[in-house]
């Protein structure tokens, strides 16, 4: 799991979740993510894509589903397993998200 120093000194620039249909553990992921609603998350289905297969084996060292990769401002990339890591993680960055846009608005 991503540490919470990380999370909350680098400001995140991009995240795709890789997943697929049939898998239980991406579709309460996908849940979570249109509950949170405003999130733009890139989604990449492994099974329909197998390039997607590739770039989540190379990058984050497993075929594991869900996985969401999280590019931050800096060039940092993590890769982030566990569908309750996940939705944990979207969470939190929905509350930030929120607190600069109320403090720049
Ligand atoms: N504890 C994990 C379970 C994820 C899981 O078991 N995913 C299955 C698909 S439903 C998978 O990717 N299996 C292939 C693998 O682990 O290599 C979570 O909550 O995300």
């Amino acid at each position: 799991m991503m540490k919470n120093d990380q999370s909350k000194n680098q400001s995140v620039k991009k995240l795709a979740l890789y997943h697929y249909q049939s898998c239980p553990f991406c579709g309460i992921t996908r849940e979570a993510i249109k509950h949170l609603g405003e999130q733009k998350i890139e989604q990449k289905d492994i099974l329909k894509e197998p390039a997607f297969r590739k770039e989540l084996i190379q990058g984050g060292g497993k075929p594991q589903v869900p996985c969401l990769k999280i590019e931050t401002d800096n060039g940092t990339i993590h890769w982030l397993y566990e569908s309750r890591d996940i939705i944990q993680f979207l969470q939190r960055n929905d509350v930030a998200q929120k607190e600069t846009a109320k403090a720049t608005a």
